[in-house]
């Protein structure tokens, strides 16, 4: 089936690979065996054949002339970027023999595999790799570096990775983005928004730290102080509470510690939660009662607020919200932070963990990078990193590159670029792109699945990271059969998940004949959550057990020296993550990074909008161009994309960021950091 639609031209159904919430149902039109369009599917049940623009030019980045065509090794000094083509048989050989060694002479657990979700697709991202690294024995990472911190905290107060259907939320009155920027990033939930208002009047509110596209469009902006949210959402329950605004039928029913909660927020008065978030007192109480009189209301959790010190606390805290009005029985209404567990596939089937023959074999926090491959003991003396681009994307990035830059670190770097993390590599894959392959794509936000066959051949000598897998495998004298099985085999396998009902009826056949299924979802509520309790855990044992204040909490951010601006680096609109950060096209769109000021801060600081800016802290610089205006609070400064630094430009944003480990899940702290910022 797939070598037929390789062979042939026309228009093929895809879907989008990348890291992004909305994964958007897709149509490739292929004229002499290339991609020359790519656009929406307008079959998709929720997508619609709308995509971004991103994804709309992602011909250029497939096509692009930098594109790695085969293997490579180093000639020049790590990072330099000079390389030398030599074969896939080589390549793998000395990376084998090397590991051999390095098993012999350090153990296993001296090899450290660093992936992300550069590519969603199941197998490539979690699956032969899992088997191969398990069935090494080496260091396992904890993926920590996206939505750790929020998914523990959330988990606390619901049990799992569980919200509403995003379809539902068209019946919605009321809708709150909550540090998400939507419009960037979760665009169909914006489109839905947007529908929503023009059919039933519903409102929409931002609540951020900085105005951007989200914000624009909102009929409320909120801003807030970063690392602040827990203060106000507890503000909000303050007032629910004190104006009778909750729904005591449903807390009776379906919550724990409701009373417990109603004595704590006692606290959180609205000039408290004021001097607190910055927010007037008057909009406290406005916004709380807008919440707790309208029906059906949507509460959009996104990463931002959670990418903060306390930002587990945050999610666990906005999650208990729909709980005190009931919401979560309202169609439309209730919450969304992720949805991944609904079409969670069967784990152990895909990835065998019982090949790890030592269950102790440390585990490494990827947010650690740095510290990690500067000192950690024993060492890690290779370093194996896919479908991720940690010298850009990771915190602290000059102890990244320090640590990346030691000679005696074995570097193999398999992407479809040369990324700035490729450059210290010692060894170089070319690695196909998703619509070169065969995968499983299923969304963390809405509630389909979708099978992507390969609509066009392997560019030039490029592997999926399935295959070089299986290579390495091989290579390695792994002879279990598992190492050679088909992506069909596998796909099987990752469904026939019997304890998880929401998958029931999804298989591989099934998912060749109709191309989109969705998981049999229904309502949460009447119903028992995974929480310990089986209800909404208000107030939570499990917490308390764990070292938390079992009651949602405000706890401030950590200290991170006198620098006098919070610093928040979050993502652009044009780029995902440092993906496109590359292409000519994508950056043209994006035209170059900012920093966004308060005037009365650039007043005082003597800069002016457009003046090029030094910012800096203890960690590190950046060079950017100010952008002086209104669409951030005094003390504020807000950066947007991850993009690649050059020779003649400073704008590694990751320079800046601290390494602290966030409250919950070993989650990361990008936005936690303190700057200074002068003119140039
Ligand atoms: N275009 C585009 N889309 C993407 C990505 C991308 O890079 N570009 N990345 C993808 C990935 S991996 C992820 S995880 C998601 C992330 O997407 P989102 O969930 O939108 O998260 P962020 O973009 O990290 O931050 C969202 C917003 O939080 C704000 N913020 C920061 N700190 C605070 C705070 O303390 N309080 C409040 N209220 N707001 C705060 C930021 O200003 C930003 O507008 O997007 C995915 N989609
Ligand atoms: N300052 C700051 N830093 C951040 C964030 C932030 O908001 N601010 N966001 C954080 C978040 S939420 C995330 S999720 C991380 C994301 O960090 P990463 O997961 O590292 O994301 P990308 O930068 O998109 O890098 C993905 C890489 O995978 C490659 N790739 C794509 N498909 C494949 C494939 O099939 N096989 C292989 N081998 N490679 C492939 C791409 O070419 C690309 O180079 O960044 C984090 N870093
Ligand atoms: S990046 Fe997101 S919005 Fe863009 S096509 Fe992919 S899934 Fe859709
Ligand atoms: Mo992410």
């Amino acid at each position: 089936m797939a070598s037929f639609i390789e062979e042939r031209d026309g228009v093929f159904r895809a879907v989008c690979p990348l890291d992004c919430p909305d994964q958007c149902g897709l149509l490739l039109h292929k004229e002499n065996g290339k991609i020359i369009k790519v656009e929406g599917d307008p079959e998709h049940p929720v997508t619609k054949g709308h995509i971004c623009n991103k994804v709309r030019n992602m011909t250029e980045r497939i096509y692009d002339e930098n594109r790695l065509k085969y293997p490579l090794k180093r000639m020049g000094p790590k990072g330099e970027g000079k390389f030398e083509q030599i074969s896939w048989e080589e390549a793998i050989q000395t990376i084998t023999t090397r590991w051999r060694v390095l098993i012999e002479s350090d153990g296993p657990e001296s090899i450290l595999p660093y992936s992300f979700y550069g590519n969603m697709g199941r197998l490539n991202a979690e699956g032969m790799d899992r088997r191969f690294f398990h069935r090494l024995g080496a260091s396992r990472l904890d993926q920590t570096i996206c939505s750790a911190a929020g998914s523990v905290g959330y988990k606390y107060t619901m049990g799992g990775s569980i919200g509403i259907d995003p379809e539902d939320t068209i019946h919605s009155k009321l809708f709150i983005f909550w540090g998400i920027n939507a419009a960037s990033t979760n665009m169909h939930q914006v489109a839905l928004a947007q529908k929503a208002r023009k059919q039933n009047g519903a409102k929409i509110i931002v609540i951020d730290v900085h105005k951007n596209q989200t914000g624009r469009l909102a009929d409320w902006f909120i801003p807030i102080l970063p690392g602040t949210d827990s203060a106000l959402a507890l503000g909000i329950m303050h007032i629910l509470f004190a104006e009778n605004l909750v729904n005591h039928n449903f807390l009776q029913e379906y919550t724990i510690g409701y009373a417990e909660l109603r004595e704590h927020v006692i606290q959180y008065d609205p000039s408290t939660v004021s001097a607190i978030t910055g927010v007037p007192v008057d909009d406290i109480y406005k916004l709380a009662r807008m919440y707790g009189e309208t029906s059906p209301s949507f509460i959009r959790i996104g990463n931002g607020p959670q990418h903060h010190d306390n930002g587990g606390m945050f999610v666990r805290t906005v999650a208990c919200l729909p709980a005190l009005t009931g919401q979560w029985l309202v169609k439309g209404g209730g919450a969304i932070k992720g949805n991944s567990a609904y079409l969670a596939s069967n784990t152990a089937h895909l990835q065998r963990p019982e090949l790890l023959q030592n269950k102790q074999t440390r585990v490494i926090n990827m947010n650690l990078l740095g510290d990690t491959l500067l000192s950690l003991d024993p060492p890690v003396k290779s370093l194996f990193v896919y479908g991720a681009n940690p010298a850009v994307v990771a915190p602290e990035a000059n102890k990244v590159r320090k640590g990346l830059e030691r000679e005696d670190l074995f570097t193999v770097v398999h992407d479809l670029f040369l990324t700035e993390t490729a450059k210290y590599a010692d060894i170089v894959l070319p690695a196909t792109s998703s619509f070169e392959n065969t995968d499983i794509y299923t969304s963390y936000w809405h509630h389909y699945i979708q099978l992507q066959q390969p609509v066009i051949k392997p560019f030039a000598e490029s592997k999926s990271n399935v295959e070089v897998f299986r290579l390495l495998a091989k290579e390695m004298g792994y002879t279990e059969a598992l190492f050679q099985e088909t992506e069909a085999d596998m796909i099987a396998q990752a469904l026939d998940h019997p304890s998880n009902p929401y998958l029931e009826g999804i298989h591989y056949e099934s998912l060749v004949e109709q191309p989109f299924l969705k998981a049999r979802v229904k309502p949460i509520f009447p119903g028992t959550l995974p929480t310990a309790s089986g209800k909404i855990e208000l107030f939570s044992q499990k917490m308390k057990a764990d070292g938390y204040p079992p009651l949602p909490t405000y706890v401030p951010l950590k200290n991170d020296g006198d620098h006098p601006y919070q610093f928040v680096p979050a993502p652009n609109h044009n780029f995902l993550n440092s993906t496109f950060s590359n292409n000519h096209k994508h950056i043209t769109l994006e035209k170059e990074p900012k920093v966004f000021m308060n005037h009365q801060d650039a007043l005082k600081a003597g800069i002016e909008d457009g003046n090029l800016v030094r910012v800096w802290n203890d960690r590190g610089e950046c060079v950017l161009k100010a952008a002086v205006g209104d669409t951030v609070l005094q003390g504020v400064v807000v950066t947007q994309g991850l993009w690649a630094d050059s020779a003649d430009s400073k704008q590694l944003v990751n320079a800046l960021t601290p390494d602290r480990i966030a409250d919950m899940g070993g989650g990361a702290t990008f936005f936690s950091g303190r700057v200074s910022v002068s003119k140039i």
